[in-house]
């Protein structure tokens, strides 16, 4: 008796130790030892040495995380050595290690791109090595983030040949950080920038949101908020930009600012910002000499123009091109870019805010300088948690769009819902904007603008905050580095990558891995059900963006523009007899949107009105299924937390039990979501919600008067 106890207290030990609390900090980068009997584990064990010359300051930062990556995942010292050895890892750039030149891969080599690599193994001077190659050191470090990664997943280290280049060029964060360090539609606390000590004191979550960016491939970061602040440009602000600068150069990433277009006149003391004026021309170009003699290698301009209230070259009676192109044109001389959102709407009633983007920017496709993106959203309206794609994309043949997707989780449940956004992101990528006829998918077209201009992005706005695990959330961090392996590789798979990401962030057991992935693959559309199903949308909380506000009345917004709702029928028609929204996509997209027969259900109410008698695919009338959907959506988010409950005693506590109080929390706003939208709809519908369901425990008065919660971060301050 007294035996098996002591084994069982042995037992229990060794698997907390196994086990071992973690708080999230680490993100995909915990480099825990891989568990022996794991496939290439032998090959692992061995005792792996490597060769890494080069002390260029990307060099040195690859290799620290070679270091921190072997020692961790092998269990066992780092050992670099001078001399060829079998089963050494060679590591660097034709430049740092010459013996490259003398390799018949060297061709391949000198074919990557400036931030390609090559990981392979091969035979060189008779030792069987793998090396990891680039033309570029930052190359080389993202090659050994490769590299790593393949350990972390359990991926056989034999006979590798692995050559990769990044498929869209500018891979950009856009922080929506305020100077006061509060951040806009940011759940995770408070900005990582402390503005307060940069530039001198440099805080270590620099490196290591560097780190974490470069090991998924992101290339630069947009420091502050598209609601800008002209004072962001002031050189003392300058000078503390030039901080994170410093901090990120060696990660290879580029820091980049928004630009208030009232600048010249908020902080240069003139009288106009207009974009024809020769002295605001030449405020900016005296400005961005200012900003690159103190960040060199800036990336350029983030704008928001002459939308929600921003000033903008319309103030002046020019249009968004003669302002972009003026900042361009500053930028030139030092490669700078400028992104020009073209997220455009003016707070106007009675117009239907899906059709403006596109009527704003498409008259000027070919007016834009070469060194300017067109930056729509997603989606037409407003990172809803569906929406069609923006129909700019397809639209405008001849300026390069940059698509901005949304990973902080805005109208997604803010940071307290479980909801992994590489399927969203993947339904836009994967849209057929048929350009060029049959294929042409937003992804295929942002690529194709490196063909035919040399330049192409994606940005993505994050959910990075000082919380310690970085998101709120542990599955938000999902999303920041599913849009980092997106912008790499936009026609990668959001299932490969969730797996990734798991494997990384908890285990290669399969016991493991299935649940989080069935969670992860369910929980968008699990979202949209409880939320916004059959192409509702925007009627959510005005100020929060988060709970159901269907009912929001005012004369500046109101939920009724975008659902319309009456006693017969729901939905906004936006096909060509309404708004004529599915004009603006190419025929074979336009005729299976406008007609209500073809138009797939998810979209129905995005652009159909519909009356409830409606009959659907499923055989039930619109209003049944509307219910369906919204009980569905509830069903789901407890089918999530009886499959996260398989996970106890795999995973550490810590986490376990983050992941499900939040999932009851998430439980808790399902339901509240479905029954305020049910009752409210109801009071038009007059239809019943059917007895065998479980039946809303409060008034859609109740509902009304639940108080939102304070938005803290300061939006409307
Ligand atoms: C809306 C956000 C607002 C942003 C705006 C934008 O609610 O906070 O400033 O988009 O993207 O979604 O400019």
């Amino acid at each position: 008796m007294m035996k098996l106890r002591i084994i069982y207290l042995l037992f229990l030990l060794c698997s907390t130790s196994l086990l071992q609390a973690e708080n999230g900090y680490e993100l995909w980068l915990r480099y825990r030892p891989v568990a022996k009997g794991t496939s290439h584990t032998s090959y692992c064990m061995k005792n792996q040495k490597v060769m890494f010359p080069g002390e260029t300051e990307s060099l040195i930062a690859a290799r620290k995380e070679l270091q921190a990556g072997l020692s961790g995942l092998l269990d066992i010292p780092y050992t670099e050595t001078k001399v060829l050895e079998n089963n050494m890892l060679v590591v660097g750039t034709p430049q740092s290690v010459p013996l490259f030149k003398q390799q018949t891969f060297h061709a391949e080599i000198d074919g990557l791109a400036d931030e390609g690599y090559l990981i392979r193994s091969c035979t060189i001077e008779g030792k069987k090595v793998t090396v990891i190659a680039a033309r570029t050191d930052v190359g080389v470090l993202y090659g050994v983030f490769h590299y790593l990664r393949l350990m972390q997943t359990d991926h056989s280290l034999d006979k590798l040949h692995i050559q990769e280049n990044p498929k869209l060029k500018y891979r950009v964060l856009d922080h929506w950080d305020n100077l006061n360090g509060t951040v806009e539609r940011g759940y995770a606390g408070y900005s990582i920038w402390n503005w307060e000590r940069l530039p001198s004191y440099k805080e270590q979550r620099y490196t290591d949101y560097a780190r974490a960016n470069a090991s998924i491939g992101i290339n630069g970061a947009v420091l502050n908020n598209v609601n800008a602040q002209a004072k962001s440009l002031r050189y003392d602000w300058l000078v503390k930009a030039s901080g994170l600068a410093d901090a990120f150069r060696p990660y290879g990433i580029k820091v980049y600012l928004t630009a208030k277009f009232s600048a010249p006149k908020e902080i240069g003391g003139l009288n106009t910002a207009n974009p024809k004026d020769p002295q605001v021309r030449k405020w900016w170009k005296d400005k961005v000499e200012e900003i690159y003699s103190l960040i060199p290698d800036f990336g350029g301009f983030l704008v928001k123009a002459n939308s929600e209230g921003q000033p903008g070259p319309q103030d002046y009676g020019c249009s968004h091109a003669d302002g972009a192109n003026m900042l361009a044109e500053a930028l030139k001389p030092y490669g700078g870019i400028v992104f020009w959102r073209a997220f455009v709407y003016q707070n106007e009633r009675h117009v239907d805010r899906v059709i403006t983007g596109y009527n704003e920017f498409k008259p000027l496709d070919g007016e834009f300088a070469d060194n300017v993106f067109v930056q729509p959203k997603n989606g037409p309206i407003d990172f809803q948690p569906r929406e069609p794609f923006h129909p700019l994309f397809g639209g405008m043949p001849d300026t390069p769009l940059s698509l901005e997707l949304q990973i902080t989780q805005e109208n997604l449940g803010h940071a307290g819902h479980l909801v992994y956004l590489g399927t969203l992101f993947e339904e836009i990528l994967q849209s057929d904007t048929y350009e060029q006829g049959k294929g042409s998918t937003v992804s295929k077209v942002l690529q194709n603008y490196q063909k035919t201009h040399g330049i192409s992005a994606i940005a993505g706005v994050p959910n990075i905050g000082t919380d310690l695990n970085w998101t709120g959330h542990l599955f938000g961090q999902a999303n920041w580095y599913a849009f980092g392996r997106l912008a790499w590789n936009p026609d990668a798979s959001a299932g490969k990558i969730a797996e990734e990401w798991a494997r990384m962030t908890f285990s290669n057991s399969e016991s493991v891995l299935s649940p989080v992935l069935k969670i992860m693959m369910m929980s968008r559309e699990t979202y949209v059900d409880y939320t916004m199903p059959l192409g509702l949308n925007h009627i959510m909380n005005f100020g929060t963006h988060n709970g159901p506000e269907p009912w929001h009345d005012d004369p500046v917004w109101t939920a009724y523009d975008y659902h319309k709702i009456t006693k017969d029928s729901i939905g906004v028609d936006r096909t060509l007899k309404g708004t004529g929204a599915t004009g603006q996509y190419h025929v074979p997209v336009c005729a299976m949107f406008d007609d209500i027969k073809k138009c797939p259900q998810e979209y129905l109410l995005w652009f159909h009105r519909v009356p409830w008698s409606y009959k659907t695919a499923s055989g039930r009338s619109l209003w049944n299924e509307l219910v369906h959907y919204y009980y569905k959506g509830v069903d789901e988010v407890r089918q999530m937390q009886q499959i996260w409950n398989e996970l106890d005693g795999q995973i550490d506590r810590e986490r376990f039990e983050h992941v499900a109080s939040l999932l009851k929390y998430q439980e808790q706003e399902a339901i509240w979501w479905r029954d305020g939208c049910l009752l409210f709809f109801q009071d038009y519908s007059g239809l019943p919600i059917p007895a065998n369901l479980e039946q809303p425990k409060h008034s859609l008065k109740y509902y009304k008067n639940i108080p939102f919660p304070h938005d803290w971060k300061g939006h409307y301050e």
